[in-house]
């Protein structure tokens, strides 16, 4: 059996993981309009990955014998001023879905729930990963900066870039 304020705390965490989907789908179509379709493609790929990492919840709350649930989710922002902006935006959608991840970590330890605590160091690592991957990319459009060459690069190489970061995966 889930206890209750755990199986609330991973309902949240559900919302936050489609919500994420659905910023990065409009982020892709922000993109796609701009003519950047490297970057598109990848928020694309980025919003596939948030989906099923909150299907994977759904089946884990389920499977415990708690109720996961489909909630109902807020308009994503879909306008940017620049791509440093919109790689700024997603660093921040992150950090608020490490956030919440670190706090449903410490309410396991606090109700000594190891076995959702054990789940979730899966999202742990995961955020570590996305958190360092969108630093990168936010790194390099710093450094590119206004240049149009550098911007044109920059989505033209965003996949290898993707790669290198994550390592392949
Ligand atoms: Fe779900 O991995 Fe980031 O948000």
């Amino acid at each position: 059996m889930i206890i209750k304020e755990i199986e609330k705390a991973l309902n949240a965490q559900i919302k936050l993981e489609g919500m994420a989907s659905l910023q990065y789908l409009a982020m892709s179509s922000w993109a796609e309009a701009k003519g950047y379709s490297g970057v598109a493609k990848f928020f694309y790929n980025q919003a596939e990955e948030e989906r099923e990492h909150m299907v994977k919840l759904m089946v884990f709350v389920n499977e415990r014998g708690g109720r996961a649930e489909v909630p109902a989710f807020e308009k994503p922002k879909d306008d940017f001023d620049s791509l440093n902006h919109l790689f700024q935006f997603f660093l921040e959608k992150e950090q608020v879905v490490t956030n919440h991840v670190n706090e449903i970590v410490f309410n396991c330890l606090q109700v000594k729930d190891y076995t959702v605590h054990n789940f979730m160091q899966w999202y742990v690592a995961e955020q570590i990963e996305e958190e360092s991957l969108a630093t990168d990319l936010l790194d390099k459009l710093k450094i590119i900066g206004d240049d149009k060459g550098g911007l044109y690069m920059f989505d033209r190489d965003i996949e290898t870039f993707q790669a290198e970061s994550t390592g392949g995966e």
